[in-house]
């Protein structure tokens, strides 16, 4: 009973499983893919100007650069290799045509499939699936973390490795998990506004923090008036949120 309950030791399973792994290697054969390989996942149509800002193919592609130097510090030289995953198909096609050293495995099939128009039918889902699959595959990803595509790309890619916290680079947001709490910050430090773009603070307010902007500013909202802006990030702290747990004293 016990064996039967168990997919790994249930030898029908077990035959699922091993055909699914096999196709998998099949589809990496087929795409051509060897590793070291980088993902890199380029989030344009409806999240640019709206949601998150636009970032050339050129800003990912240093990071990517940077990469391939690192592994070569010990003198040895590595095949250039991405994986580009985007809902633009003209992405793919400006990485190869500016990018001609690097191995580019891509298919601008299904990024033209994620268009907004399309992006809703079974064929997109496969496509996303299996987009999502690859960037977590990946030795490195190079990304928006503002997208929810490459964070679960990321968070699958950690059940692969004890600790996958350093295999990547996002231009934009730091890590988070989609629908966490709420991580509000204490102001330790008043702010003046420098612009009208800027939040103004007093000691002790608490603001709701949307982004870090990586320029020494993030982008939030003061709980207290209700305005939303920038502020410099050193002016505020974590505030620890704490539960009460109950003790199991008879443990
Ligand atoms: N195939 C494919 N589809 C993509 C890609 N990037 C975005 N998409 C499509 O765009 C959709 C965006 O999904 P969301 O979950 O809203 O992710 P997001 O807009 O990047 O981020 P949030 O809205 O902040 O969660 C996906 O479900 C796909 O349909 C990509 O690289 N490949
Ligand atoms: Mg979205």
């Amino acid at each position: 009973m016990k064996n039967q309950k168990n997919p790994i030791k249930n030898p029908k399973n077990k035959q699922q499983i091993i055909s699914s792994s096999s196709k998998e290697s099949q589809m990496q054969r087929h795409l051509g893919w060897e590793r070291p390989i980088v993902g890199v996942h380029v989030r344009r149509t409806d999240k640019v100007g709206t949601e998150a800002a636009c970032h050339s193919v050129e800003e990912y592609m240093t990071y990517v650069e940077d990469y391939y130097r690192t592994l070569e510090v010990n003198g040895s030289t590595v095949a250039r290799r991405i994986f580009l995953a985007s809902d633009d198909a003209q992405v793919i096609e400006e990485a190869r045509r500016k990018y001609p050293q690097y191995q580019i495995i891509g298919d601008p099939e299904v990024a033209r499939m994620a268009s907004v128009s399309t992006r809703y039918t079974d064929t997109a889902l496969n496509g996303i699936i299996l987009d999502i699959h690859l960037l977590s595959m990946s030795d490195h990803l190079v990304c928006t973390f503002s997208s929810q595509v490459c964070r679960v790309a990321y968070e699958i890619m950690q059940t692969m490795y004890p600790d996958a916290a350093h295999r990547f680079k996002s231009l934009d947001d730091i890590y988070y998990y989609g629908g966490q709490n709420a991580h509000n910050r204490r102001v330790v430090i008043a702010h003046k506004p420098r612009t009208h773009e800027d939040l103004q603070l007093r000691v002790g307010d608490l603001v709701s923090v949307a982004g870090n902007h990586w320029d020494g500013n993030s982008k939030g909202k003061n709980t207290r008036t209700n305005q939303g802006g920038l502020f410099p990030s050193f002016k505020v702290e974590e505030k620890v949120d704490t539960a009460k747990l109950p003790l199991y004293a008879g443990i």
